[in-house]
């Protein structure tokens, strides 16, 4: 063997004595760099129009949004929004009365059964809610407590959303956030005090669900917190119950279209939401027919049944609200709940009768019992409640 061929072999020997190192340095380099990850919550997906931020609310916010798949951003819906007279009304106002100065027969009589909406002032001058419910306040109270969000089923520590409500980067990059949450009174004793921090006035006493549980009724009551360009998207409430809407804190616009409108929920694009319906469909639908107002800090909404209705903030904003359902509704929330919850239905159209045969007035608002001739047996009732969700841990 000459000199040159010892070289060379000496030199692959040392390169295969250091290859395992070199593997063994890039592995602890990975590992590190996941533990990091791990600890950190920081995560190196690139998301649509995401950044980069490693605190922990950082990365369970970016987990949220990568779960929705905002894509807000990157189409420019939060500059458009920004740039646009978004206030400039096109429909028709709705009238304003006061609960100070009007009558519940007045109130009825005009608008709710005539199933026309309203805004109502004055309602909640007297709540705790108007003096204590605040994104702050929230936080002391509830901020490891969990909230439904829209957009997915799923529930986000109100902690990680009073960080992206307080974080400038994080409002611009994406998809406004809304928690509208129906559970938020069972959420233990603390939540529940909520409820005690407002009082519905007797205008909206009549509600035919009020006789099943709250376990058992239809989704009836839901916190707001809403973003700056939140929304909803345009929708008619469940089962035929008309709603009343109170704004704590914040600026809302409300677009209402009377009930024959459209058909159903496949006659548009029920996907877009808040900002980017006002924006992108809002112009299809101008010419038709609708009411278009602003709602206020005090101001309730009165929302007749089958209306639909779409939603955007132009300020972050709290609300709370109820639906209920009158008689003259009944007829078409029956259908609707046989096909939903059918046990529960059956239930509720017995009590619902044994109510008639007790109470006289109830007697004569159902012109006698309700007739109901199909049995469990004949109605599949695999279609009752049977809600699965998620958490962001
Ligand atoms: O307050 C809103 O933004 C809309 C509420 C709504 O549509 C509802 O509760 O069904
Ligand atoms: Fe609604």
């Amino acid at each position: 063997m000459n000199k040159k061929n010892i070289e060379i072999n000496q030199m692959r020997r040392s390169h295969i004595i250091a290859l395992p190192f070199v593997i063994i340095v890039i592995i602890i380099m990975i590992a590190v760099h996941r533990i990091y990850i791990l600890t950190r919550g920081y995560d190196s997906f690139n998301y649509p129009g995401g950044f980069k931020e490693s605190c922990k609310p950082g990365a369970r916010l970016r987990s949220y949004k990568k779960s929705i798949r905002s894509t807000w951003d990157s189409r420019g819906i939060s500059k458009l929004f920004d740039s646009v007279n978004i206030e400039k009304p096109y429909g028709d106002p709705v009238d304003s009365i006061s609960i100070k100065t009007s009558s519940k027969d007045y109130f009825s009589e005009k608008y709710l059964y005539t199933n026309t909406p309203c805004i109502i002032r004055d309602i909640p001058n007297d709540w705790t809610a108007m003096k204590k419910w605040s994104f702050e306040n929230f936080k002391e109270r509830f901020g490891k407590s969990k909230f439904r969000v829209t957009g997915r089923n799923s529930n986000l520590k109100y902690e990680y959303f009073h960080h992206y409500i307080n974080s400038v980067k994080h409002r611009r990059d994406d998809v406004p956030m809304f928690i509208f949450d129906s559970t938020f009174a069972d959420k233990g004793k603390q939540m529940r005090e909520l409820l005690k921090e407002y009082t519905i006035p007797d205008w909206f006493d009549e509600d035919l669900f009020k006789c099943l549980s709250e376990e058992e009724r239809p989704n009836f009551r839901w916190l707001l917190l809403s973003t700056r360009g939140a929304g909803t998207s345009l929708h008619i409430d469940p089962v035929s119950t008309s709603a009343w809407n109170t704004m704590i804190q914040g600026k809302k616009r409300w677009v209402l279209f009377p009930p024959e409108t459209f058909k159903s929920e496949k006659a548009f694009d029920s996907t877009i939401r808040g900002a980017e319906w006002f924006l992108k469909e809002y112009p299809k639908y101008k010419h038709l027919p609708h009411k278009d107002f602003i709602q206020l800090p005090g101001e309730t909404v009165f929302l007749p049944s089958d209306w639909w209705h779409i939603t955007v903030n132009f300020e972050d904003s709290i609300a709370v609200t109820q639906n209920f359902l009158i008689q003259p509704n009944f007829s078409k929330a029956r259908n609707a709940m046989y096909k939903i919850l059918p046990k529960v239905y059956l239930k509720w159209i017995r009590v619902l009768n044994e109510q008639i045969d007790t109470d006289p007035e109830m007697y004569k608002k159902f012109n006698g019992k309700i007739k109901e001739y199909r049995t469990l047996d004949s109605i599949d009732y695999s279609s009752d409640r049977n809600e699965s969700e998620s958490d962001i841990e």
